[in-house]
């Protein structure tokens, strides 16, 4: 996908690289779905987005999966990643730009030459690691972080994940040594990470001390070979990169590193936005610009860690049985239902929990009442009374006025909220504000008008549909199918390209249309219902 609109500012976002030792589940959706809403944003807003997806297919977890299933790390990565991959097509039209895998060829050289610059930079030498991995989290523990559990099983105490003891020749990077810049970083760029709660417990884990950390594997092959030393010590066995190092390179890769003259870099490094989830916000906020700085590369703009999603307040895992696959809760509640609950429901940033109740009850009171059914009441009326033109409003009054100014500001609203991923702030106050245009309908009751004052009732059902109008463009990256289908329907023009969407037909309206208010006289097509009730 190549932006037609090459003068706008850049703006380069991902998410993490999703493991794909087993099917995506719905913590894998949410992020995919708070990522698009951010993407999707952005190009309304006129910028040129490059948004980066896909899965992370080193590592010891994927070799132990696919042996247990008797097959290559590469065919079950293959496999996955195609499972990742339909969901985000198929599933929750996600509008990423390039799905990367990192087994694709470019993202070998980029890891190889962001490893040959932290060499040349003095922070790699060769050791030996003695010490507990977690083949589950892909991490090494220290002892203290450690424990052991009744049935004499060793575990890591933050994840309860099983953790062996792992003995070997390993490549180190000197972490150590950037305490000090990275403490400087976390000071002069408040920024850098979101929220601030989430932000402070990783200073507090860089304040604390930091180790040098081992950076490549001796026990098996699954990775990217480790290039060969420039000049000292020759290892004495073959190294693959620890996982995490050629996992965040990711980000470079997709930018088109190591081609550092390329158009792309130039355009899109240093990204604007990683979205992460908590688990792994060391790996994004410690680790990578550490090797950012080693490798004289800039870092990325901010990183942005999102909680996790529990069923029913439990935590989704395979022993209990409660993991939801994406595809079965998008075919019961329908995809732009799901994709509002996970952005609406509570902040990102925060854990969150989800249940049937809790999803019905967000379908049926803010998208079927209190969106649906005033667009299509008012619609309705149009179409009954009007000849289906959009009405020429008579002179304002006080409350037509308080409707149309305050619809008016929705758009900044929107724009600071989303530039700290505060997609819940964001429809909080945009369903508030629908909240007052219900309650301005049900007083100025247009039905009793039509009898009284049509001219008036004609001013009300216009002030009512320009409202619509605004909310509806500003609900494109959340429900980018329905909010197409209500924008038809309110005779909004198609112009322009600043989006893209697979599901809809006329395509998204760039925010540039945000003062083009509806034009009275012109014709508008039959109404229909766009969200229907969930029984
Ligand atoms: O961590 N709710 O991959 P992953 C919300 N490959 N988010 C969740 C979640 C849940 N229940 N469970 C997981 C990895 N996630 C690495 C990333 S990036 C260079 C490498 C989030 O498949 C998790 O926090 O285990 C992470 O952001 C993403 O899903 C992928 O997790």
């Amino acid at each position: 996908y190549v932006s037609a609109v090459t003068s706008s500012a850049p703006y380069y976002l991902t998410t993490a690289i999703h493991y794909p030792n087993g099917e995506p589940h719905i913590g894998h959706a949410y992020e995919m779905v708070g990522t698009d809403a951010m993407a999707r944003f952005q190009r309304l807003d006129g910028r040129d987005v490059f948004f980066l997806t896909g899965t992370d297919e080193h590592g010891q977890k994927m070799a132990q999966t696919a042996e247990r299933e008797g097959i290559t790390p590469m065919e079950l990565a293959t496999r996955n990643a195609a499972a990742f991959q339909r969901m985000d097509d198929e599933v929750l039209d996600v509008s990423y730009d390039r799905f990367i895998r990192t087994t694709d060829q470019d993202h070998h050289a980029a890891s190889q030459e962001i490893w040959r610059r932290m060499e040349a930079n003095g922070d790699i030498y060769l050791d030996r690691y003695a010490g507990w991995y977690s083949v589950r989290d892909e991490r090494f523990f220290t002892e203290e972080e450690t424990e052991v559990r009744e049935d004499g099983q060793r575990c890591a105490v933050e994840t309860g994940t099983e953790v062996t003891w792992t003995e070997e020749e390993s490549w180190f990077f000197r972490l150590s040594q950037y305490q000090e810049r990275l403490l400087e970083l976390y000071r002069t760029r408040p920024d850098f990470a979101a929220p601030q709660y989430r932000f402070n417990e990783v200073i507090r884990f860089v304040e604390s001390g930091l180790e040098d950390l081992s950076i490549s594997r001796t026990s098996f092959d699954w990775g990217i070979d480790v290039p060969v030393p420039a000049t000292g010590e020759a290892p004495s066995a073959d190294h693959v990169m620890y996982v995490w190092v050629d996992a965040l390179t990711n980000y470079l890769t997709g930018a088109g590193f190591p081609d550092e003259q390329s158009e792309q870099f130039q355009r899109y490094w240093p990204a604007d936005l990683h979205v992460i989830g908590k688990d792994i916000s060391r790996f994004h906020c410690v680790f990578w610009p550490a090797f950012l700085m080693s490798a004289g590369i800039e870092l990325p703009r901010r990183v942005m860690i999102h909680g996790f999603l529990n069923n029913n307040g439990e935590k989704m895992s395979k022993s209990l049985g409660n993991v939801v696959a994406p595809a079965d809760w998008v075919a019961r509640y329908g995809l732009d239902a799901v994709r509002f609950f996970l952005l609406r429901e509570f902040p990102f940033g925060a854990d969150g929990s989800y249940s049937h109740e809790a999803v019905v009850g967000r379908k049926n009171a803010d998208l079927a009442n209190n969106l649906g059914n005033l667009a299509q009441r008012s619609l309705s009326m149009v179409a009954k009374n009007l000849d289906g033109k959009v009405p020429t409003p008579g002179e304002l009054t006080d409350p037509d006025r308080a409707v149309l100014d305050q619809a008016a500001q929705l758009l900044e609203i929107s724009r600071a909220a989303y530039a700290e991923q505060d997609f819940h702030h964001a429809l909080e106050r945009t369903w508030g504000f629908l909240g007052d245009v219900n309650a301005y309908f049900a007083e100025q009751q247009p039905w009793v008008l039509r009898k009284t004052d049509p001219e008036r009732m004609a001013t009300v059902l216009y002030v009512t549909l320009e409202a619509v109008r605004r909310v509806v463009l500003l609900v494109q990256p959340v429900m980018p199918a329905s909010a197409t289908r209500l924008l038809d329907l309110l005779g909004v023009d198609a112009g322009g390209d600043a989006g893209r969407t697979a599901a809809s037909g006329t395509g998204p309206r760039s925010f540039a249309a945000w003062d083009d208010a509806l034009v009275p006289g012109s014709e508008l097509p039959a109404p229909s219902g766009v969200f229907p009730r969930h029984e």
